[in-house]
């Protein structure tokens, strides 16, 4: 019987993969924890992170991936892998030679989920997706790409016959930090409902403002919400990306820092990406903090402010009345 007086609808999240494929990189990355160091430990055993997303609460448990430790999750199955809501698999897509490794070790985890008879979604991210493997894949007279389309059809195979399917893949690196925002924005949407109604409106509002090229709502914590970007083409997506990582970064960086002032509804912050400007903003509802970022077409500051308000109200009528 579960114990519903202990965190009943906490919902766990397993990260595993190889030692060295990424993964704590990844959870800090998202959790804004990324610190400029170039050493960082390999995991010892589990390491268990705490998120909070729209008040549904999740642990992250991070699978040390050192052989040592994989032998301990798979000989006691039962206490590491026992209502796990999602598994997200990481690859590292650099490290060819354990392409075949990987994939064992996935089949491995497949077998215990299946002996448990548990269906947790997964995800598998093929990371490290930057510099010369990127290159390499993006070349068609090379063998990348080609090589990458047979693991990810032997993660397909693996899954189905452990009766299971893949619920997405993802190329993500810790150098694209838009692709690791948008894949956990993905795997909280499965869980939480209401984020698929908050894109919607999202995306409504934003159209009805002319000249909006993007607008985002994050969470106290910087936690992608909602995602909007034009579709008109008139800024290239790689830019509108770049746009909305900065100012994921700049509200990150904000909290951080506390600057002294509470990020509200009368004073907005501005970054600059390139000649562009992002502006962010905050307003409550339902008793929570979000922030709307916003990036125009015009440099405006009154259009600019008359936007974001609108954008913003809309948002906060909406998310209160939802509580
Ligand atoms: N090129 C590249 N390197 C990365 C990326 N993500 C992580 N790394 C590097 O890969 C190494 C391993 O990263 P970790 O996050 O410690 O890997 P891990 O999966 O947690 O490893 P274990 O804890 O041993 O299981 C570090 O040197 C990271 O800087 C990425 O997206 N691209
Ligand atoms: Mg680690």
């Amino acid at each position: 019987m579960p114990d519903f007086a202990t965190n009943a609808d906490k919902k766990k999240i397993l990260i595993a993969g190889l030692d060295n494929a990424g993964k704590t990189s990844i959870i800090d990355l998202v959790q804004h924890k990324m610190v400029q160091t170039l050493s960082m430990n390999p995991t010892k055993g589990v390491a268990r992170r705490e998120a909070e997303i729209l008040g549904q609460s999740f642990v992250l448990h991070d699978l040390g991936g050192q052989e040592q430790y994989r032998q301990v999750y798979l000989s006691q199955a039962s206490k590491y892998f026992l209502e796990t809501g999602a598994v997200v698999f990481v690859v590292d897509l650099q490290d060819k030679e354990r392409y075949g490794d990987a994939l064992g070790y996935f089949e491995a985890i497949l077998g215990i989920l299946k002996g448990l008879r548990i269906a947790p979604r997964l995800y598998v991210f093929f990371h490290k997706f930057d510099h010369a493997y990127k290159t390499e894949y993006n070349d068609p007279a090379r063998p990348a790409r080609e090589a990458y389309n047979q693991l990810r059809d032997k993660f397909i195979s693996a899954a189905r016959a452990g009766s299971l399917s893949v619920y997405d893949f993802y190329k993500t690196s810790i150098f694209d930090e838009w692709s690791c925002y948008a894949a956990f924005f993905e795997i909280w949407s499965s869980f939480i409902t209401r984020l698929d109604s908050i894109q919607s409106y999202l995306e409504r509002v934003t159209e009805s403002v002319p000249g909006v090229l993007l607008s985002l709502l994050l969470d106290e914590n910087s936690n992608v919400l909602g995602k909007h970007f034009a579709q008109d083409m008139k800024v290239a997506v790689d830019k509108l990306i770049e746009l909305a990582t900065a100012s994921i970064k700049a509200l990150a960086e904000f909290k951080r820092t506390g600057m002294g002032a509470k990020l509200g509804e009368t004073n907005t912050v501005t970054t600059n990406v390139g000649g562009r400007a992002v502006h962010i903003r905050g307003f409550d509802a339902g008793g929570r903090s979000f922030y709307l970022a916003v990036a125009r077409d015009t440099a405006d500051d009154e259009a600019m402010r008359a936007a974001i308000d609108h954008i913003a109200y809309s948002m906060s009528i909406f998310s209160a009345a939802k509580e």
